[in-house]
């Protein structure tokens, strides 16, 4: 399987985020790409390219021009202001409160963002652009007829929609390459989101539309971030009415429980018969996360990639979270080899 990958998400590394009332590193750092990245090379996986620049106009598909101009400017505005440190939303337009955009770089912040979790460094703009590059580059491989691709993103992006980010996740790496499908031609594409997370910024972005099938597995939102969006009775709306699945599981979760939901994700999608399949690959389902309650064991990603492969559709590989550092390599790329051995 072709990984694409570029160097340039190690300019973006955000110095903390609040834990137990405290700040502390953030838990999703540069050396978990690099971990992924060893471990394909190790397994020897495929090719490993670098990404084609396909400009703006993709990135634009997806997300609010505002948005976008707000967060390619903020370093620039924050380094005239001559503060030391990451740039951090803190207050947000919760109810009581008007959605109205402020002028003040942190108002705008607070207005583009949902949580504290996504700091601003003199390099996140680079890099989160070069990891929409990154999908956008395996997605043009698969439309030029690739079975499959690995999308090596990061930062992640599923929990960034149109015109908020949020979660560690700035452009919605998954829903630009899916756009991108559909704007190449391709007439339905379905999503998993599998990583231990509710996928809310993908979700939201398709919420209204029937040309793209979204389906999660992910800790139930009344106890796990992002919590205001994921549960099980969230259908769609409008013309998007029947195309939205949310399997919320509880914390304890295991394989069993795991890959039941899977089986059912996989029926919707497959009755769905979607021309692709994406999937917004997170691995902090795994036993050991830091900061996840499921209970998947590294032999289940081979299992989870079977399956997938099972469902005889091209399929683009994007990566989402995952904290175990030392071992996201071996369970990200379990998934992809699983997913080849079929
Ligand atoms: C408090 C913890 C917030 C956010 C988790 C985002 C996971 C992205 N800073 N945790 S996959
Ligand atoms: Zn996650």
């Amino acid at each position: 399987m072709l990984t694409i990958y570029s160097d340039d998400h190690h300019l973006h590394h955000g110095r903390s985020e609040l834990i137990d009332g405290q700040l502390m590193p953030c838990f999703e750092m540069p050396s978990r790409a690099d971990h992924i990245l060893q471990r394909v090379m190790d397994r020897k996986l495929g090719p490993v390219e670098a990404p084609t620049d396909f400009g703006m106009q993709p990135i634009k598909r997806v997300h609010d021009e505002g948005f976008l101009a707000f967060f390619q400017s903020a370093w620039q505005r924050w380094a005239e202001m001559n503060v030391e440190g990451d740039i951090l939303p803190f207050t947000w337009p919760a109810r009581s409160l008007r959605k109205v955009k402020p002028t003040s770089l942190l108002g705008q912040f607070g207005y583009y963002s949902f949580d504290a979790g996504v700091p601003i460094t003199a390099g996140t703009w680079q890099a989160a652009y070069s990891a929409a590059q990154v999908a956008l580059t395996a997605q043009a491989a698969i439309q030029k007829g690739a079975n499959s691709a690995f999308a090596l993103c990061r930062p992640p992006g599923h929990h960034a929609a149109a015109d908020v980010m949020g979660g560690y996740c700035y452009l919605n790496n998954a829903a630009i390459a899916t756009q991108a499908f559909l704007d190449q031609g391709h007439k339905k594409v379905a999503i998993i989101d599998v990583d231990y997370h509710h996928g809310n910024g993908t979700q939201s972005i398709f919420y209204a539309r029937n040309d793209v099938l979204f389906t999660s597995i992910h800790g139930h939102p009344e106890a796990e971030f992002p919590f205001f969006l994921g549960y099980d009775d969230e259908p769609g709306e409008g013309p998007g009415e029947g195309f939205n699945f949310n399997y919320p599981l509880a914390a304890g979760s295991g394989w069993n429980e795991w890959s039941a939901a899977l089986e059912q994700a996989c029926k919707q999608i497959a009755a769905y018969a979607p021309d692709v399949l994406v999937v917004s690959l997170g691995v902090d389902t795994f036993k050991d996360d830091p900061i996840s309650q499921f209970k998947l064991d590294s032999p289940d990603y081979l299992a989870m990639g079977e399956r997938l492969k099972r469902l005889g559709l091209p399929t683009l590989f994007v990566m989402e979270g995952g904290y175990a550092v030392e071992e996201i390599g071996i369970n990200a790329v379990n998934v992809l080899e699983g997913f080849e051995r079929v």
